[in-house]
């Protein structure tokens, strides 16, 4: 029985815009207010799924969310025609506007935190939605997420769906970019790291400058339900001064794949413990750990060019090839630093693909933010709703549909405009369609 580890990547949606709203993430503060081209982040976006698919990878897709999210705005106390709801939030509360017009659903990295079934007692693969209530504009996504994911993953016989996690700081979760799985190969049971930013009940030192999203109590609670073996478990926490530094994920300062971590030398506060504590999960297979230090690479230039924001995908030929994005090339000691890696004949990094996601970077999102890791038996990728993986077909009808329906150009002042409610409805009805997912938007119902 063989079993892949597929990418479910986030469809960057039309509303994609630039409106500064997560403290914390330098790249969406630095970028606030920019002009935005929706129509190239989504093709951008769709170009990663077409590279990795031909290399051979089980590619899916998942699709974005209703924005203007009118539900909500009218739950704010907004009413009358959408027109008018979209007028009185941008003279009256334009903050609230640009929360509720976010495409930062693409960020499928923080859809949901998902178990492999060789990890979950019951032999199923379990999802949970991420709340990710520590931004306003982020926690409106899990409703919707869960339906997804419903409709992808539809079938109770492999697969199991969890509520998200109570909307409240104490169980802040950010899904599977705080949430790391090693393993031998896909199908054998793996050991799960899981990264948290604080304690919620047993508050010890965090960060002090930027918020730490993740809590303990949240990885926790998804153990628990996913049924995960506690003898494969290993909490850790981040390093809160690099929160502080702009790493508001796990997943901007280390990476995992198989039996490989690739990190940077202040990822987890007690670093050498981490390390020993997942070796010892691990057992007598060896654990390769690359690390990169602060003189190798400083935080900010990780955090600037997401060097450890990438995906490590082993190849066919089981060699590893990380997927990074081209900000890597123009920071010239994070260029050498993987220049220096593919030379070392010891390391386990051995092929290097540099993508432009430009787009989706100026909000702070990689190649790894942008992507969902779903291992799959063959059994299971059976199961999966066909319509929502990656093939020739499907790569033409996307870009033909983004074409269609998307703008090159959006600012703040758009968010407002009812034509941009009517068109994204229209292109989302008619993707509802492409992926054949039913109704899982509510302007649907
Ligand atoms: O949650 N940016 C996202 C980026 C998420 C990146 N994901 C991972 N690291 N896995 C966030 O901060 C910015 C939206 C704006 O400012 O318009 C935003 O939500």
């Amino acid at each position: 029985m063989a079993t892949v580890e597929a990418n479910f990547d986030g469809l960057v949606g039309p509303t994609h815009n630039y409106a500064g709203l997560s403290r914390g993430n330098e790249a969406s503060i630095r970028h606030s207010g920019e002009q935005a081209n929706p129509k190239a982040a989504a093709l951008q976006g769709l170009e990663k799924m077409k590279a990795l698919w031909e290399l051979g990878f089980v590619q899916g897709v998942f699709p974005p969310q209703e924005r203007p999210d009118m539900v909500t705005l009218r739950r704010l106390g907004f009413n009358g025609s959408d027109a008018r709801v979209l007028s009185d939030a941008a003279r009256q509360a334009p903050a609230v506007l640009a929360a509720c017009c976010s495409a930062s659903s693409m960020w499928t990295a923080n859809a949901a935190t998902v178990s492999p079934s060789a990890d979950c007692t019951d032999g199923k693969v379990h999802f949970t939605p991420a709340n990710l209530v520590s931004k306003f504009h982020r926690s409106l996504e899990h409703e919707v997420t869960g339906k997804i994911l419903k409709a992808t993953f539809n079938n109770p016989d492999f697969f199991v769906h969890h509520r998200a996690l109570p909307a409240s700081d104490c169980f802040g979760d950010e899904g599977a970019a705080n949430h790391t799985r090693f393993c031998y190969g896909y199908g054998e049971p793996g050991v799960t790291l899981f990264v948290y930013g604080k304690e919620s009940f047993n508050p010890r030192p965090t960060s002090r400058k930027y918020p730490a999203r993740q809590s303990l109590e949240a990885s926790q609670a998804i153990a628990r339900s996913h049924q995960l073996n506690t003898n494969n478990v290993v909490y850790a926490q981040q390093n809160p001064e690099v929160i502080d530094q702009g790493v508001f994920h796990n997943d901007v300062i280390a990476v995992g794949n198989r039996n490989l971590l690739f990190c940077h030398a202040r990822a987890f506060t007690h670093q050498t413990a981490v390390y020993q504590t997942l070796q010892k999960a691990l057992g007598t297979r060896a654990l390769h750990i690359v690390e990169v230090t602060e003189q190798q690479v400083s935080v900010t230039q990780a955090v600037n060019s997401y060097l450890f924001n990438s995906q490590l995908l082993t190849l066919k030929n089981d060699r590893t090839l990380i997927v990074v994005p081209s900000e890597c090339r123009e920071e010239p000691a994070v260029w050498s630093c993987l220049q220096n890696l593919l030379a070392d004949k010891g390391c386990p990094i051995t092929d290097l693909k540099v993508l432009n996601l430009r787009q989706s970077m100026h909000n702070g999102g990689g190649p790894a933010c942008l992507r969902l890791r779903v291992v799959l038996s063959d059994q299971e990728l059976a199961a999966t709703n066909p319509h929502c993986l990656i093939n020739e077909t499907r790569l033409e009808t996307l870009g033909q549909w983004i074409n269609k329906h998307y703008r090159d150009r959006l600012s703040s002042e758009d968010l407002a405009d009812p034509m941009l409610l009517n068109d994204s409805r229209t292109a989302l009805d008619e993707l509802t369609n492409i992926l054949q997912l039913g109704s899982v938007y509510s302007f649907q119902n």
